[in-house]
């Protein structure tokens, strides 16, 4: 076609007036693009190495999981910065190493808000470049000053923390209070049937676990025998807020829900959902839907919900055309566990599986399975199909993801590895503090320095090697991957190296010992 040339200009003149323009849809991102991309985290809860078919399991299916890791990067060396819930959560939001902070410790459902409002997070220094940001699942950073009227609108929280939006749970499935939390307030409470929660006395009258287990569908194993909600007694004491309480059963389907709407309704402008799904954590109630799929109680047929779940959103991403413009990142907050404090067949069912794959120990442990768990990142068109030994924590994902939107907001402790994620180079990190329930050590290259700690060597009601030990372990994961061989006394140096190392990356923050019961 031929314009006459006024037509040319027009379009040039055109052309520059969108190019100087910079509203928030136009930045310029790290990848040189114009858009910003979405950013979804996947958030699993106790999902081990071992649990997912990319990661060898067999005996459990996990086609959505193994979708994203077949046509993303999967890693292999991928770390939660902490063995339980709470701290690695920490880490992951703010970019800061868990143990610079004595109380990110799995947390009460009363406890104060653990993260400073003034500290940086990933969810704020996104919306600082044009993002909107939202959270729908697991919280477990505490909420609040210290003494929450669960009535009332409850701050500060996600909200004041960089979340546009949030739809929550407090803490765990098996910590009261029972009930979503969206935006600071209680949903479907009735005013006339308010909450209170106390983590120190039971109110008079309400039934308890450890009274009255007649009333029980799944039966505790240990601790868990505080207040009955849907015939599972949990931790802590709570009364009233009947109608906000929820069903846990449905909880999946509701979480679900909520991702879906979120990002139906934020397609048009770069987003930011943290989706912290709640499998497989106790106490597990998969949706009937999905009881009995896989033979091996409900931690496996939780797993396989959390799957659909997977599969289910990225149909909606799918659906509204934003696979391309969407980087998913699919993550757990820590390792296995089986028996994790119900009678649910976990262990007599278990068969074969092995959640944490050829990794030693599992949740709460200093060990591999500790902390390593699946980690794959997608972007269709983006990131070519592969796999990836760099090693990478979620502490990095705060410098990356800032990277990414082209922020040069960054941590002392998050390292911007945004190519690595991407898949476009595997100079990953050279050394990593690994912390399990307070105590901490340290992966050097393909060495493992374990200090000495006291306490059991096993958690028998979890039945998981903690890595407790009166001497130091030192481990070479190139060829012991299962870590069965101290090497300690044979490699006097290569200990002593390790030691100084260690030391220099910890300071004197290494203080967090009493802290060696699991509360
Ligand atoms: C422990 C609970 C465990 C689980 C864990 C937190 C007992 C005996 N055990 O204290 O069941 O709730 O806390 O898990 O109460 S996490 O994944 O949120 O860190
Ligand atoms: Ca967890």
């Amino acid at each position: 076609m031929n314009f006459p040339p006024f037509y040319h200009l027009l379009i040039f003149i055109t052309g520059l007036f969108f190019a100087c323009q910079s509203p928030e849809h136009q930045n310029q991102t790290a990848s040189g693009d114009l858009d910003l991309p979405n950013i979804v985290i996947i958030y699993a809860d106790d999902l081990g190495y071992g649990d997912v078919g990319a990661y060898g399991a067999t005996a459990l299916k996990t086609p959505n999981m193994d979708k994203l890791a077949r046509e993303g990067m999967r890693f292999t060396n991928g770390y939660a910065a902490a063995a339980t819930c709470t701290p690695s959560r920490y880490a992951l939001l703010t970019g800061v190493y868990p143990w610079r902070n004595k109380d990110a410790k799995i947390l009460p459902g009363t406890a104060p808000l653990l993260i400073d409002t003034v500290q940086v997070t990933i969810p704020s220094l996104l919306r600082e470049e044009g993002y909107h940001t939202g959270i729908v699942g697991k919280w477990h950073l505490g909420l609040g000053n210290g003494q929450v009227d669960w009535n009332q609108p409850i701050a500060p929280g996600p909200n004041e923390v960089g979340f546009d939006y949030a739809y929550i749970m407090a803490a765990t499935q098996d910590r009261v209070p029972t009930v979503y939390i969206e935006d600071g307030m209680v949903v479907g409470l009735d005013p006339e049937d308010p909450i209170e929660v106390s983590y120190e006395h039971n109110f008079p009258g309400q039934p308890t676990g450890k009274d009255n287990p007649e009333m029980l569908k799944m039966k505790w194993h240990h601790g868990h025998d505080q207040t009955i909600v849907n015939g599972i007694s949990r931790i802590g004491y709570m009364q009233g807020g009947t109608a906000a309480r929820w069903v846990d059963e449905n909880m999946a389907d509701t979480f679900l829900v909520k991702a879906q709407e979120y990002v139906r309704q934020h397609r048009d402008e770069p987003f930011f959902l943290y989706y912290a799904l709640q499998q497989p954590h106790v106490p597990r109630t998969p949706h009937s839907r999905f009881v009995g799929q896989t033979g091996m109680g409900p931690r496996g047929d939780a797993i396989v919900e959390a799957d659909w779940c997977i599969g289910e959103f990225m149909k909606t991403l799918e659906s509204l055309g934003l696979l391309e413009n969407t980087l998913i990142i699919l993550s757990s907050d820590n390792g296995p566990v089986v028996n994790d404090g119900y009678y649910d067949d976990s262990v007599e069912k278990l068969g074969d599986h092995t959640p944490a794959g050829v990794l030693r120990g599992g949740k709460y442990s200093l060990f591999e399975a500790g902390t390593r768990v699946p980690f794959i990142t997608y972007w269709s068109g983006k990131i070519a199909p592969g796999v990836s030994n760099a090693m990478i924590s979620q502490v990095d994902l705060l410098s990356s993801l800032a990277g990414l939107a082209g922020s040069q907001v960054t941590t002392r402790d998050s390292k911007n590895l945004l190519d690595v994620l991407l898949g476009k180079s595997e100079e990953g990190r050279d050394e990593l503090v690994l912390e399990a329930t307070s105590r901490t050590a340290m992966r050097k290259g393909n060495w493992v320095l374990i200090p000495p700690y006291p306490g059991p060597a096993v958690n028998t009601w979890v039945n998981i090697e903690l890595g407790n030990s009166d001497k130091y372990q030192l481990y070479n994961l190139e060829n012991d991957l299962p870590q069965q061989n101290n090497l300690a006394e044979s490699n006097p140096e290569k200990l002593q190296e390790m030691i100084s190392e260690f030391e220099r990356l910890r300071g004197d923050a290494n203080d967090g010992v009493e802290d060696l019961e699991l509360k």
